[in-house]
């Protein structure tokens, strides 16, 4: 007889009380299909952190690309590439973000957030640089229309290298500082990027229809307050809308480069 297995038991999602090492071994390995870190910040910090936002200038990402619009706090990387490269104005865009975060009054910037969720695990961690200069880490996003179906990854974004380090594994990582009621889950396909996928990319957008990932096992996400999430972000993913409330989170990419260092950017 033979045995018709329909799911992968290696794309499954973990729970940790913290980020650990064998756990981002296991999902740069392929062991694993996402980690989740249940109150990695407390409600009282995520509550601090989203009280103080209200105060902030949130910008949106290029419209012209990025629909449903999602609103941003800091810069995204691919809101200033060209052609395979990032833009100057991406380090203008940074050095903004980081003076407006700086009179908001909040004892950790977002860049420090994303850090300490991996420095215990992995010591070696710091801001990924290119040509000598460090990345912004941290965007503060807000989506709550959803996302389209995507995949991210740098290697092929960004022919030119993102980073001067040789990254050789790219992971994305999020903080849910305020959760909707209802919606806002996040899904993930085991499926990647084929280029017979161009054919269902969105006219002008980012994404895919989500067509692509028909008949691929997938895992749904529903964000607690404070959660931490990893994953591999050259799976398909999106995150669904929010049906009432609003979601926000702070993220980064996670780079292992090929000196066995974490490297993050935004
Ligand atoms: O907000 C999320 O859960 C995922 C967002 C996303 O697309 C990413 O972090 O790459
Ligand atoms: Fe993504």
């Amino acid at each position: 007889m033979q045995h018709s297995s329909s799911t992968d038991p290696l794309f499954v999602a973990v729970e940790s009380e913290s980020i650990t090492r064998a756990d981002v071994a296991g999902l740069i390995a392929g062991r694993l299909a996402a980690i989740r870190v249940p109150g990695l910040l407390s409600a009282a910090r995520c509550h601090a952190i989203t009280a103080a936002l209200a105060d902030a200038p949130m910008d949106r990402y290029d419209e012209s690309r990025v629909f449903p619009v999602v609103a941003k706090f800091g810069p995204a990387i691919n809101d200033h590439r060209a052609a395979g490269e990032l833009r100057d104005d991406y380090w203008d865009a940074a050095r903004a973000a980081d003076k407006s975060w700086s009179t908001l009054g909040l004892p950790d910037s977002p860049r420090e957030l994303c850090l300490a969720a991996f420095r215990t695990a992995w010591p070696d961690v710091a801001p990924g640089r290119r040509q000598g200069r460090e990345m912004h880490v941290g965007i503060v996003r807000e989506i709550n229309a959803g996302l389209q179906v995507h995949f991210d990854d740098a290697v092929r974004e960004y022919a030119g290298r993102l980073l001067d380090g040789d990254v050789v594994a790219q992971l994305a990582f999020n903080i849910y500082v305020r959760v909707p009621p209802a919606g806002g889950e996040t899904v993930l396909w085991r499926r990647r990027w084929q280029p017979g996928d161009e054919e269902q990319r969105i006219p002008g957008g980012y994404g895919f229809d989500e067509s692509v990932t028909a008949d691929t096992q997938s895992l749904t996400l529903r964000p607690t307050l404070g959660e931490g999430f990893l994953f591999d972000p050259r799976h398909y993913h999106t995150v669904r809308p929010a049906t009432d409330g609003r979601r926000i989170s702070i993220g980064c990419f996670v780079g292992l480069t090929d000196d066995g260092r974490l490297a993050l950017w935004s």
